[in-house]
């Protein structure tokens, strides 16, 4: 089982600045809560969201956000799982496919085959959400202005997709964390976040705490998986699904407000 007693252990990073941890910083915190589930804290911050042109990534805007946290690694299949057996919530799409390491035998693989309602009442059940598009773009950057959080060039070795050769996911945390010490930012699933999808809505967003458009049934997903291509690993990749979809390629992880009085998704 994966209960924990009721303890929480914060060592968590101050401040308000665009800067990654220290390097002596331990920002993981173990929650009371169904599960264990390690968190970084990230730091308030303003940072140049999207890439400058006129795509749907476009124009590069500058966005501010509260502190927030976010979970370090994707959710893994036995997270899933425990919640699936605590609520009589139907398994997965694609469970016991061991292509897809849906299996048993991979608890600390992601899970894969939710759609975003799924993984909505994941992270209600967890006591969380799930993370804003500007959230995951800020958390993914972790400071840096580049096409990647490690730089401008993307090799097989730097996270899980099409190029890197398994053809499948990896255990989550496979791959090194960017700055702020979160894996799979880029690869492994793609991730759902909880902004419903407008093309043109980087044109009107607000530059404070953006939640994404009012109206819409298609939400974004974020980062890039397994089975896709080096274009969808950069930073500002952006895509979206009908909030029904269930996808081999797509996941999530969850966040939680400081304030809970901020945190509302619908
Ligand atoms: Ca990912």
């Amino acid at each position: 089982m994966f209960r924990l007693p009721a303890f929480s252990l914060i060592l968590c990073l101050a401040g308000s600045s665009f800067s990654a941890p220290p390097a002596d910083a331990d920002p993981v915190i173990a929650l009371a809560g169904p599960l264990p589930c390690e968190e970084i804290l990230i730091p308030a911050g303003a940072f140049l969201m999207g890439q400058p042109g006129s795509e749907g990534d476009c124009p590069a805007h500058e966005v501010s956000l509260d502190a927030f946290y976010l979970d370090k690694y994707e959710v893994t299949n036995g997270q899933y799982l425990e919640f699936c057996r605590q609520t009589d919530r139907a398994l997965p799409e694609f469970w016991g496919q061991d292509r897809y390491r849906a299996t048993e035998d991979n608890l600390d693989h992601p899970v894969i085959g939710v759609s975003w309602r799924d993984a909505q009442a994941y992270a209600a059940w967890a006591g969380k959400r799930l993370p804003t598009e500007a959230e995951f773009e800020y958390a993914a950057r972790a400071g840096s202005t580049g096409s990647f959080a490690w730089g401008d060039e993307l090799f097989p070795a730097n996270c899980n997709y099409a190029k890197s050769g398994y053809g499948a996911p990896v255990a989550v945390g496979s791959y090194p964390p960017n700055a702020f010490g979160l894996h799979d930012m880029a690869g492994n699933v793609a991730e759902w976040v909880g902004d419903r999808y407008d093309y043109d809505y980087y044109r009107h967003a607000p530059a404070l705490n953006p939640q994404g458009p009012d109206r819409g049934r298609f939400r974004v997903i974020r980062g890039g998986g397994w089975h896709t291509g080096p274009g969808c690993m950069r930073i500002y990749w952006r895509n979206a699904l009908p909030n029904n979809w269930v996808d081999f390629s797509v996941g999530f992880r969850c966040a939680r407000s400081v304030d809970p009085a901020a945190s509302s998704q619908d």
